[in-house]
């Protein structure tokens, strides 16, 4: 398609399928207003939230994953593919916490020291959020002494950790090395989730469970705070 033909491309004439591969092209090209109006266009259609974040945003941003690994992308381009990205989210946000749920629980959530990826940990406080859980959103960068000011200070259930870097991901084991020194460790549920984890590493730095992605973050979260009203009313 020529430059021409793209700029005259009226995105509420595309059928679904059409218009969700266009949405990868432009997350792709970083072009926030267009990703707005996609996700726009598909909720007046009658699509679920959920669907539209995975099916529309987190694959595409699956590509633009993709080729910045593969050297075909750079950090620029991936900034504003990111920014487009929490675009579309901004829209889906209160849609997806409009439940109305009962309160769940309480997450502080934050991305790690040295860290400044904050999409997949965003998508995780949207999903918590919308499942009734209230969420306590430290952002990036945070260090040891942060998260757990933060948990007594809000008196929190869980704690979730994200990391996007093998050099980053061993500090989630300061995090919990140092609750341990302060004698806090059992007084929170540990969760982590990030690209580079996976059950193994999540074991092996005494977090409680590793969280493939954002839909098991929300059911993990869900089953310890059950088992922990349980022992409560036991
Ligand atoms: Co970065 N980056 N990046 N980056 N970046 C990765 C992670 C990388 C894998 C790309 C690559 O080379 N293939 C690579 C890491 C390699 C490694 O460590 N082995 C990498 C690199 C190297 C870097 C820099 C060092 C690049 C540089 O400067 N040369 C730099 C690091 C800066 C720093 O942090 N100190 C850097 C910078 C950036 C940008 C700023 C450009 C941008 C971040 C923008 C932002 O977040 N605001 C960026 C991006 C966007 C990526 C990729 C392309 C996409 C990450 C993403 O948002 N994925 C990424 C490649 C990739 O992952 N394929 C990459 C979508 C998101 C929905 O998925 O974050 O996995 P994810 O979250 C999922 C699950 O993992 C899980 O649920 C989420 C939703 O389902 N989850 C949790 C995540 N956190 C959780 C917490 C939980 C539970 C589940 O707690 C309970």
């Amino acid at each position: 398609m020529s430059d021409e033909d793209e700029d005259d491309l009226i995105l509420s004439e595309l059928d679904d399928e059409e218009l969700v591969l266009q949405m990868h092209d432009d997350l792709y090209d970083g072009l926030k207003e267009e990703i707005e109006e996609g996700v726009n266009i598909l909720l007046e259609r009658g699509w679920e939230p959920y669907r539209i974040l995975t099916e529309a945003l987190v694959a595409g941003m699956t590509i633009v994953g993709n080729d910045f690994r593969d050297g075909i992308l750079f950090v620029p381009e991936v900034l504003l593919a990111a920014n487009a990205m929490k675009g579309g989210m901004a829209i889906l946000k209160p849609l997806l916490a409009e439940t109305g749920a009962p309160r769940m629980g309480k997450m502080v959530i934050g991305t790690v020291k040295g860290d400044i990826h904050d999409i997949g940990k965003n998508l995780v406080a949207m999903m918590m959020e919308g499942a009734g859980f209230e969420i306590v959103d430290l952002g990036i960068n945070t260090p040891a002494e942060e998260y757990i000011e933060a948990l007594e200070r809000e008196e929190a259930d869980l704690l979730g950790m994200s990391a996007l870097l093998t050099t980053t991901m061993p500090y989630m084991k300061v995090v919990i090395d140092t609750l341990k020194e302060q004698g806090k460790r059992n007084d929170y549920i540990v969760l982590v989730g990030g690209a580079p984890l996976n059950e193994e590493f999540a074991g092996a730095i005494g977090a409680d469970s590793y969280c493939r992605d954002a839909a098991v973050a929300v059911e993990t979260a869900k089953e310890y705070m059950l088992r922990k009203h349980n022992r409560a009313s036991a």
